[in-house]
């Protein structure tokens, strides 16, 4: 008999929502250590609905978090909308329907969709990142920025994508493609609004090691902020009375080697070292570099360009003359944007002085020759002065000392991180709470104002002349200056989507407040996020942005931690599976059939292969979470999401799989069908079959626990399962026992729990019901009656172990309701245990 989740499911869904079963205060009734903050990456409320991978980290959090209720916890389990973005907008841009109009729709769309699955978020709390009383907020904070002189205007070289016409962080061009539409992306030099994340890199990097997050993830932020250790070098240019040229270098020691030196085309002294000669051609080689990205220029891969200055250096450490060139290998934004190549042992340096026939000279001893290979390991140092004899760490020691000595060098530090271009040139983001005043300059706009509020607009078409489209409504940009009253008028560039979702977790602590971000009191009770689960996607940019604006908020004494989210763990990606052709491509799953075992292409007859792939919409093998709901319930999406493998690793989606958890929930109910008795699982029992549940049913508790804590939920519905069948062997099934269980099950499948719950007589929901306790003694083999008396007078009884020891008999002994009863208000003056026998109490 198949168990009826499509009344059960609704109920308990309105039920909750009825009672808000899952609203949570500030309750001081709950120390310290029995308060935890679970919170799960809010989602970008997109046309297209909820996807499979949603519910996977929901799942896994709303499982935790329910189990945690249980075990006495207060639990803050918030959601809401990241709900800027350019899909709405450029939708607004085709159809001409305002931004929040399709944005609210799909929130409510995705709001259905959530509590479709039952999870138990406190909806009380619910934001949405596009709304007035939110963005206000988010206003605020970049008024933080602004005063503490962490945001700064500035006239620069953007990334811009040519076909979302805005501007772009470095950490949202992937490959030298604009991260949202794949265009090959350019530079533009235009005014924008830049955060001085670089300011902070240290300590983005120190902090990194108190927190419990995934190694890979740490170490793409350590890369992404990429300290260096190295030096910076002067090297005097031939001719030029005395002037430099300052290079960073890694690898001083190997100065010896530097047969070249390299500019970017865009340093300031290209001009100056240009001789008459070589004019024609280093402006045309600057035309094209401009054209490139940082990737091209300095992928490995590339073939490299460059061109001669006609100018030469003095090499400091030997006086020889080397010439210097002008190449895109090498970063303006990096370091000084010059540096002395050294052919013979960096792999880039090879490259070049190959293609333009430049001196190689070994400077460390090399176990590949030189002149057809670059060797960039360790090695004894050579033909390099008073290094020679040195390996590479003594060599750089000396070399700095040498350096610094002289004057014509020191140590350095330098950072991969570069400052974060926050301004957008688009509609449907945060306006940039400041005012441009002939007379005062950029001004603030007071508190009092915020928000700033988006207008309306009629065309959302961007201007592509790097002003956003809030530029031509006159009547809002037109404004006061905030100080002097003169006419002044608005910034019109918006704040990147990343604004809005680098603070959100803290507006959960306290959404309604009118008069400040969060109160204090809410920061203190909950804050830091004590787990956080989401795609490993935003490794980089969201955590390292969210890291980032808690650290000034911290600095301004607005939060109490100094990181936003203690622990974090990645869920796997949940992939489809997809067919390919002998060629390897791809073929849509709807074009391929199954033949005797075999899947066929319909079309031309082949077979073809199946693959693992991501989910794509060309590919139609994209599964729908509703369809999904709609053919077997919530519960069974959850506990199949959950039993697909372990949380974090990357697991194909099958819904064979799915029908099989929909079966076993069939199971359970038909379980719950049988005869419920009142027998006591903790006395002896004769029934052999009871006995063996009763093992069984021991393990699982034992089980369960354990690895809900640890969030090994496959495993945990493995045991679940060995259960089912053990129970659907008993003619009865006694009632404590499967309390006991339904407990455990609720936080996977917490309709039919609570279904069940309801239907062994209880009335209330059972999220707050304490989690089910029971000995692992009764997992043993081997068991004996043991009395319990006091005072001479048998009490109680209970099984254990026959070898259980005497601490264990004794602490099993005082849980009985007969021990409590006959105790109570007497203190304990002796104990003797007999071993296999009995426990007496002497109590006066
Ligand atoms: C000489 C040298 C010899 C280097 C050698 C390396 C190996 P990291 O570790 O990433 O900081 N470099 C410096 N500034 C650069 C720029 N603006 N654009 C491109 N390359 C630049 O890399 C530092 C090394 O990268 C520096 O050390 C420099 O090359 C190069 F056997 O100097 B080295
Ligand atoms: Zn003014």
């Amino acid at each position: 008999m198949a168990y009826p989740f499509k009344n059960i499911e609704p109920k308990w869904q309105n039920y909750w929502d009825k009672n808000k079963t899952f609203r949570v205060t500030e309750d001081e009734k709950f120390s310290a250590d029995k308060r935890r903050y679970v919170l799960d990456m809010f989602p970008y409320p997109s046309g297209a609905g909820l996807h499979v991978g949603h519910p996977e980290g929901y799942t896994a959090t709303d499982i935790y978090c329910r189990y945690l209720r249980m075990n006495g916890y207060n639990v803050l389990h918030p959601m809401g909308y990241d709900a800027f973005g350019l899909p709405a907008e450029n939708y607004a841009i085709k159809t001409g329907t305002h931004p929040s109009i399709t944005t609210n729709a799909n929130i409510e769309n995705f709001t259905r969709q959530i509590k479709a699955l039952g999870f138990s978020y406190d909806w009380d709390r619910c934001v949405s990142t596009c709304e007035p009383d939110y963005y206000k907020w988010t206003q605020w904070i970049f008024l933080k920025l602004y005063e503490k002189g962490l945001a700064y205007e500035a006239e620069t070289p953007i990334n811009w994508c040519p076909s979302c016409l805005t501007g772009l962080a470095n950490e949202e061009v992937k490959e030298g493609k604009c991260e949202r539409c794949g265009a090959v992306v350019t530079h533009k030099t235009i005014r924008q609004w830049i955060l001085k994340i670089t300011e902070y890199a240290e300590r983005l990097l120190e902090d990194l090691d108190t927190l419990d997050w995934p190694d890979s993830v740490k170490a793409m932020q350590r890369n992404w902020i990429g300290k260096s250790f190295g030096a910076e070098v002067d090297f005097e240019i031939d001719g030029h009375n005395g002037e430099k040229l300052t290079v960073y270098t890694t690898r001083c020691d190997t100065l010896y080697g530097a047969t070249y030196m390299v500019v970017a085309p865009e340093h300031p002294a290209v001009k100056k070292i240009t001789t008459a000669e070589q004019k024609d051609a280093v402006e045309k080689y600057i035309e094209e570099a401009a054209k490139k990205s940082d990737l091209q220029r300095t992928d490995l891969a590339k073939d490299k360009t460059g061109v001669f200055s006609g100018s030469y250096a003095i090499n400091p450490v030997n006086g020889k003359k080397i010439p210097i060139w002008i190449a895109d290998y090498v970063l303006i934004s990096y370091g000084t944007g010059a540096i002395m190549a050294v052919p013979a042992h960096d792999d880039r340096d090879w490259e070049f002085a190959k293609k333009f026939n430049l001196p190689i000279i070994e400077v460390l001893k090399s176990e590949v020759d030189v002149q057809t290979q670059a060797w960039t390991q360790d090695g004894i140092h050579v033909n390099s002065g008073f290094l020679d004899g040195l390996n590479k760490k003594d060599a750089i020691a000396k070399m700095i000392e040498f350096l610094e000595e002289k004057k014509i060098g020191k140590a350095t530090v330098n950072y991969k991180l570069r400052d974060w271009i926050f301004s957008r040139q688009r509609y449907w983001g945060e306006p940039i709470p400041l005012v441009h005043c002939p007379c005062c300059g950029t001004v603030a706009v007071p508190e009092s104002e915020l928000p700033v509020k988006l207008p309306d607009v009629k065309s959302y078409q961007p201007t592509g002349t790097g002003e956003s489209p809030l530029a031509a409504i006159d009547s809002w940009v037109n404004c006061k200056c905030p100080k002097c009253g003169k006419d002044a008028k608005r910034e019109t560039n918006t704040m990147p989507q990343w604004g809005g979702s680098c603070w959100y977790y803290l507006r959960y602590l306290d959404p309604k407040n009118n008069n400040a971000f969060c109160s204090k009191e809410a920061e203190n009770y909950w804050m830091p996020v004590d787990l956080y689960v989401g795609g490993a996607e935003h490794a980089v940019l969201h955590l390292l942005y969210a890291r980032f604006w808690h650290k000034v908020l911290y600095d301004c004494g607005v939060v109490s931690t100094k990181e936003p989210f203690q622990r974090l763990i990645n869920q796997g990606l949940i992939t489809s599976f997809a067919f390919q052709r002998k060629n390897k491509t791809l073929v849509p799953t709807d074009e391929v059939e199954e033949k005797d075992g075999k899947y066929i292409e319909k079309a031309t007859g082949e077979e073809v292969e199946q693959i693992i792939a991501k989910m794509s919409k060309s590919l139609k093998n994209v599964v729908n979470p509703d369809e999904m709901i709609d053919q077997y319930g919530a519960d069974s999406v959850r506990m199949y999401e959950m039993f697909m493998g372990p949380l974090t690793v990357s697991k194909p989606w099958n819904t064979q799989g799915l029908v099989g958890i929909n079966r076993f929930l069939d199971k359970v109910w038909q379980v719950s069908e049988k005869p419920m008795a009142d027998i006591d699982i903790t006395a002896k029992i004769e029934d052999k079959a009871l006995v063996e549940l009763r093992k069984t049913y021991a393990k699982t508790v034992a089980k369960v626990t354990k690895d809900t804590a640890n969030l090994d939920f496959n495993v945990a519905i493995s045991q679940m399962m060995i259960f089912i069948n053990e129970a659907s062997k008993v003619e009865k099934m006694p009632k404590t026992m499967w309390e006991g269980f339904v407990l455990m099950l609720s936080p996977y499948a917490p309709h039919l729990g609570e279904e069940l719950w309801e239907k062994l007589g209880h009335t209330k929901t059972n999220a707050y019901e304490a989690w089910p306790t029971f000995s692992e003694e009764y997992c043993k083999e081997d068991t004996k009656e043991i009395v319990v008396m006091i005072n001479g007078k048998l009490r109680d009884k209970f099984e254990a172990a026959s070898d259980a020891d005497d601490e264990t008999l004794k602490a099993r002994a005082v849980e009985t309701e007969g021990y409590k009863k006959f105790t109570e208000g007497k203190e304990i003056v002796k104990v003797i245990v007999v071993k296999g026998k009995m426990v007496n109490f002497v109590a006066k």
